[in-house]
């Protein structure tokens, strides 16, 4: 019998860093986990916050399981709101040291690589579908220039060759739980992150065309 394979999403958090005790990406991702959007089956991974190993645990996911999206996510404190990252820039600056002590600075992702890749989930869309839902949502125009970035540009030069593959990255703020070390900065609640990020999945892989609306920045 020739039987198909329900079609995966690779789903990735990466492990706490500069002291926290829990990064709330992977508390996300890894309650979809095993759940199923729009056919296709839930796979979460956690990705070290690590410069290097990180892409190379993400390449070894990607070869492993084949997936038909990935979608990354990380860590953004300070921000209030779900980030669509639109573009992955080839740059690593890092402003502290990561788990394994690197502090890389002024040091390309990769060697001869372009300057950058764009995003290519249908974020508008998926912004819309976030905005309707009232789940607080923005684009935003840069990843930064730590971890985060690091693997939005190592996943998207690993998806180069692959156009059908799809692959973005998501920025979440604070858990509430966090705050306690973060007075005054903003959070959102785990469930209301792990329900944006269903919605952002079901809208990737149901639009084919991304929309067109204004999200665009002035800085
Ligand atoms: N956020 C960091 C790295 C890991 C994470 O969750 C960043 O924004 O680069």
């Amino acid at each position: 019998m020739n039987r198909r394979a329900t079609p995966m999403v690779l789903l990735t958090g990466f492990t706490p860093f500069a002291g926290e005790a829990v990064n709330p990406s992977w508390q996300a991702v890894s309650r979809l986990h095993g759940k199923r959007i729009a056919s296709h089956r839930i796979v979460a991974r956690e990705l070290p916050t690590e410069f290097g190993t990180s892409i190379t645990g993400l390449r070894t996911a990607i070869r492993d399981l084949k997936p038909a999206l990935v979608l990354c996510v990380g860590q953004a404190g300070e921000s209030a709101q779900l980030l669509l990252e639109r573009v992955a820039i080839n740059l690593d600056d890092a402003r502290i040291a990561d788990n394994a002590g690197a502090c890389p600075v002024d040091r390309p992702v990769v060697a001869d690589g372009p300057a950058a890749y764009f995003s290519t989930l249908p974020i508008k869309a998926m912004l819309l579908a976030l905005r309707e839902a009232g789940i607080p949502a923005d684009v935003s125009q840069s990843a930064g220039t730590y971890v985060c970035n690091h693997v939005f540009y190592g996943l998207m030069h690993a998806l180069r060759d692959r156009p059908r593959v799809r692959g973005g990255f998501i920025h979440i703020p604070y858990a509430p739980e966090q705050i306690a070390r973060h007075p005054g900065s903003p959070s959102l609640a785990l469930e209301t992150v792990i329900e944006g990020l269903r919605i952002a999945i079901r809208t990737a892989l149901t639009t084919h065309d991304d929309r067109r609306i204004v999200a665009g920045a002035e800085h």
